[in-house]
């Protein structure tokens, strides 16, 4: 028998187990093994019923992902054929779903007459994530099951349910008590439903899945949700096969659901994310750091600074279970950074993602001081002080003096040099960075800056860490801003100069969100503060002394104190939620391009495309070439989550192979000779870009 499954009878039962190890996903071979397992069962006289389980646990994660856009998808058994088939089996079949069934594992559940779960059960639809639509019946059964409305809203969030709601929703038929009961209890649920002589599937419970909405209820849906959609396909897809499933009959629909999802399939917002799903899953693998690499223990954390950060930090950990204590110098600070962290859970409260309870049982999780002798047991401490050299070095110095040993001393620099920092303490081995986008509660992106002397264990913990608090991890080496800002500096930098060579705020900001990043990068200025950027700046003069000319508008916006939105003026004026450009800004702008000698003209969508994003790439590439970056795939996480940009497009690296690296190339080398001096300057082509494309190269990677 195949290796891919378990064949087993017993008393009348077949038990199929699925063993393809890690996830049991759907690939062609497992495919054809299931095909072959259930025709034996379906054809043996001893085999009443039919239980599909997975053999360790897990059901099933779905389709294999890896065989998308590839032959292999479709190479029979198709899975929508595959799951036609099991529902013509005239044999009750049973899902034992273990800890876990989702897209494609889910629709073959939803291809079994009966479903039972066990109390850790988890089960979705994730496809929108991958820029898909379930695609093998799950647009068709699940509206059949549920209703139109549940399934949509399961589809379109692509969000896991728990068995206790799968079982309130009707998508389980059953809970287990336990793990371990869940084939013991399915075959005794399998031995009820013979005794009764249940049918082996029972009639859909919505014969008619949209009967409860209202005539306009798809109309209406998509023009509410289009908006916050933006160009994405998929949910689109998803609703327009949800609505097939409510006028059509269901091999009609299944047919329809087929061509949604070849299209969903093909499309390059799908090949993005499927990009985005793989190189999430290699951040993780790090040189240096192996299976076998130890773990320090991390059971209290202490957070340097109470302000924003500092209380987003520590919210974190108190999310995840792990006590934190926050250190301030003033004991107002202190109480006004935990009221604050109070607030925010109360948000959560009001909006529903949270109850009195839990938030009740964080809080309990923080405890303040103003005494570095309190954190000295501590296992891992995060600085998060005002962003100046001399004070982290301070900080570190005190850590060093304080902390037991082993403590990992993290600090949350957005900019400077880890190295220069560790040098401060006799355990350089044991400081890291760890960088946190705000608000940092939020935003899913870490940074891990690994020092000179980080040592393999300290980067595998902190690894570990920031995957139990939700954080996508990814690993930079130390320079000027790590990857993230760094690339952030050329791509504002040619946002300012733009608006000095003619164009407005709004003009540079919106060819930026037409691209569906979540805001234009003047926008970003303004939100992450006018100020804050020329403290950045001032604080390192010396790296932007080549020309410092197209920032000396934020240089007098700063004058100006316009700081952004929290002065309700920056680059825009603010009027409550509400943007607006503002003339004197361009009047401000008018004046300092006529004192540089900057002729005005009107700037093409094109052109403010172009400059920006292929100067964000080139310096993606550059970090690329320079190992501060390990892998493009790496970049592109850390534009997506911690900057905005949308992951149907895949990230600035995965975006310019979409583009052509000789494209990008050809632009960059165009703007270097129609801009003058300044473009001589700015304009210089990465090495590793000419390298690549010299060598007929169509994906970024290092030569
Ligand atoms: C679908 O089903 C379409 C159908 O509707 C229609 C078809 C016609 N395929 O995440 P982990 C690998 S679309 C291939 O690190 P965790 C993963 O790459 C699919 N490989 O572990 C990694 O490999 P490696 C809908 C997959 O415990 C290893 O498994 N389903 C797949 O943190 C471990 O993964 C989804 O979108 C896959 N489907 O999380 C579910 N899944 O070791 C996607 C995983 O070489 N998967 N791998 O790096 C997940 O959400 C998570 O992986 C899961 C486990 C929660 C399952």
């Amino acid at each position: 028998m195949n290796t891919l499954v378990n064949y087993q009878v017993e008393a009348g039962l077949a038990l199929i187990g699925l063993a393809r190890p890690p996830v049991n996903a759907l690939g062609q071979p497992l495919r054809a093994a299931i095909l072959e397992a259930c025709e034996r069962a379906a054809a043996d006289p001893a085999v009443q019923a039919i239980i599909l389980h997975g053999a360790r646990g897990l059901f099933c994660a779905g389709a294999d992902i890896t065989e998308f856009g590839s032959p292999a998808s479709f190479a029979a058994p198709d899975l929508p054929g595959l799951l036609v088939r099991l529902t013509q089996i005239d044999k009750p079949l049973i899902a034992a779903i273990g800890s876990l069934a989702l897209g494609g594992g889910l629709e073959l559940a939803l291809a079994c007459g009966y479903r039972i779960g066990e109390p850790k059960t988890r089960v979705g639809l994730p496809e929108i994530n991958l820029g898909l639509l379930p695609g093998a019946g799950g647009t068709q059964r699940l509206p059949r099951l549920l209703g139109a409305q549940a399934a949509l809203n399961m589809m379109i969030s692509g969000q896991q349910v728990g068995a206790e709601q799968a079982l309130m929703l009707g998508l389980l038929d059953r809970v287990t008590d336990s793990a371990e009961g869940l084939l013991d209890e399915a075959c005794a649920y399998a031995r009820e439903l013979l005794a009764i002589r249940a049918p082996a599937r029972p009639a859909d419970r919505y014969a008619n899945p949209g009967i409860e909405l209202a005539d306009d209820f798809f109309a209406s849906y998509r023009a509410e949700n289009e908006p916050r959609w933006k160009s994405r396909l998929a949910p689109r897809l998803v609703l327009a096969a949800v609505e097939a499933a409510c006028v059509l009959p269901l091999d009609q629909g299944l047919a329809r659901e087929l061509s949604l999802f070849k299209q969903a399939e093909d499309s390059a917002q799908s090949q993005a994310l499927r990009h985005v799903f793989f190189a999430e899953r290699e951040a993780g693998k790090v040189p240096g750091v192996e299976a076998s690499t130890p773990i320090r223990a991390i059971n209290k954390v202490a957070v340097i600074g109470a302000g924003t950060m500092g209380g987003g930090i520590a919210m974190n950990f108190a999310n995840a279970g792990i006590p934190v204590m926050l250190l301030e110098r003033e004991a107002e600070a202190l109480d006004r950074g935990l009221a604050q962290v109070r607030k925010n859970y109360e948000i959560s409260v009001k909006r529903g993602k949270l109850s009195s309870e839990q938030l009740e049982q964080r809080m309990a999780l923080f405890t303040g001081t103003l005494d570095y002798a309190e954190i000295a047991d501590a296992d891992l401490v995060i600085e998060a002080v005002f962003e100046k050299m001399e004070i982290k070095q301070q900080v570190f110095r005190t850590l060093d003096e304080v902390c037991k040993p082993g403590a990992i001393l993290a600090s949350n620099t957005s900019s400077l040099d880890v190295d220069a920092i560790a040098a401060v303490t006799r355990r350089p081995q044991d400081v890291i960075g760890l960088h946190f986008f705000s608000p940092a509660n939020v935003m899913r992106l870490l940074e891990v800056v690994r020092g000179k002397a980080t040592a393999p264990d300290v980067l595998a913990t902190t690894l570990k860490i920031a995957k139990r608090i939700g954080k996508v991890a990814v690993v930079s080496g130390v320079c000027f801003g790590f990857i993230g800002n760094r690339m952030l500096e050329p791509y504002n930098r040619e946002a300012h100069r733009m608006v000095l060579e003619g164009a407005t705020p709004a003009e540079v900001d919106k060819v930026l969100t037409d691209l569906d990043l979540n805001m234009g990068v003047l926008t970003m200025t303004d939100l992450a503060g006018v100020d804050v950027n020329f403290l950045v700046r001032d604080a390192n003069r010396a790296a932007f002394a080549r020309d410092s000319s197209y920032y000396r508008i934020g240089d007098e916006l700063y004058a100006l104190g316009r700081y952004g939105q929290k002065t309700a003026r920056g680059f825009y004026l603010y009027e409550g939620r509400e943007r607006k450009e503002d003339y004197e800004v361009v009047a401000l702008a008018e004046r300092i391009a006529g004192e540089l000698q900057v002729q005005r003209r009107p700037i093409s969508t094109q052109e403010i495309h172009d400059r920006c994003l292929f100067m964000l790439i080139n310096e993606g590439i550059q970090l690329l070439d320079e190992g501060i970056a390990l892998r493009s795939g790496d970049i592109d996480l850390v534009w997506i989550n911690g900057y905005g940009f949308p992951g149907h497009v895949g990230g600035p690296m995965h975006y310019a192979e979409q583009l052509g690296l000789d494209k990008v190339l050809a632009g960059i080398e165009h703007y270097r000779q129609s801009l003058g001096a300044y473009g001589e300057l700015w304009f210089q082509p990465a090495p590793l870009l000419q390298r690549l494309v010299a060598a007929g190269k169509t994906r970024i990677e290092r030569i």
